[in-house]
């Protein structure tokens, strides 16, 4: 059974972690978002990207989800103390990869083969793919800001403004990174990891390409959201700032028109007869992933509601 996973954020490298602990490398291919990289600090950083290597790595810092293990601050408390800007952490063993991926961009490699290195040097066997080479930045239009960048509008302003509305800049000239096409094609099933549908899944749809090679393929998610909440992020808060409910509906819904099946947590589990309405597939069970053991459980229901409807 090979698999393609689609993932940005914490929520998405965890169960990208747990499919990784069941499925063989060359029968799982996660393609990552890139609509969060920005500059910073003259630095290319790909905070999704990451996420996904560091988590599958057993890097990743297991309190925020996002940097490195055992990390430590002398670099950034130095550039803040000089009156750098702070607002963005970057700890030292993080700051080593976005130095080598910078100057390896600067020499003209790709993040895709960037990315693949870095995955050899850290032991992960799993293909994570870049969505792009190119560049795509998700663009959040706000109230009373205008369009601010994603790392503006989630970090320094801890996601409060008010979104209106969400914009994917260079999406119209950005093609699948190399191998993610293909990968899609040989897949027997795409997974929409728990990651934040308009910022984490809808850039990836909107790379030219991907929906259409993902609609060839049945297609399940697994609901971010539980009990109308986000565990993790401003999911939620952007359903309702857009006038949605934020619910396991509104997930049915977002994806609707290529969705085959939802996963959603058993706390939900009244809302089961207006998603099967919907014409999905269900699959009720405790979404939430506390450790390692918890990726794993999640992830072996995902492949069992797979194989139970394809
Ligand atoms: N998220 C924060 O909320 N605060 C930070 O200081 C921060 C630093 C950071 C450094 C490297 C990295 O890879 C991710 C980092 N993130 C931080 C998370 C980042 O904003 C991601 O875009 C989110 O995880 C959403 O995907």
């Amino acid at each position: 059974m090979k698999i393609i996973a689609l993932a940005g954020g914490v929520g998405g490298a965890k169960l990208a972690h747990g499919l990784a602990q069941i499925i063989l490398p060359e029968n799982l291919t996660i393609i990552v978002n890139t609509g969060d990289d920005f500059e910073h600090l003259g630095l290319s950083i790909s905070p999704d990207l990451d996420t996904v290597c560091y988590t599958l790595a057993g890097l990743e810092n297991p309190l925020t989800g996002w940097g490195r293990l055992d990390e430590s601050w002398q670099v950034f408390d130095n550039v803040a103390m000089l009156g750098g800007p702070d607002w963005f952490r970057l700890g030292d063993r993080d700051l080593g990869t976005h130095l080598e991926r910078t100057r390896r961009l600067r020499n003209g490699d790709s993040l895709s083969q960037i990315t693949n290195d870095f995955c050899k040097a850290w032991g992960v066997g799993h293909s994570i793919l870049p969505m792009t080479d190119d560049s795509l930045h998700t663009i959040v239009n706000t109230e009373g800001q205008g369009e601010l960048s994603f790392q503006e509008y989630f970090v320094h302003q801890g996601c409060e403004p008010t979104v209106t509305g969400f914009r994917f800049e260079g999406a119209e000239n950005a093609l699948p990174a190399p191998g993610v096409i293909e990968a899609i094609a040989n897949a027997d099933a795409v997974v929409f990891c728990p990651s934040n549908p308009w910022v984490s899944i809808d850039p990836i749809l909107a790379v030219a390409g991907i929906k259409s090679a993902c609609k060839s393929k049945p297609i399940i998610a697994v609901s971010p959201i539980i009990g109308g909440k986000a565990l993790k992020g401003p999911a939620a808060k952007m359903y309702l700032e857009l006038g949605i409910q934020p619910s396991v509906l509104a997930i049915a819904e977002h994806y609707q028109e290529i969705l085959s099946g939802l996963v959603f947590d058993q706390i939900d589990a009244e809302t089961e007869p207006a998603i099967k309405a919907l014409g999905l597939k269900t699959f009720v069970t405790d979404t939430i992933m506390q450790d390692a053991k918890g990726r794993y459980r999640l992830a072996k229901d995902v492949l069992d509601f797979v194989n139970i409807i394809f």
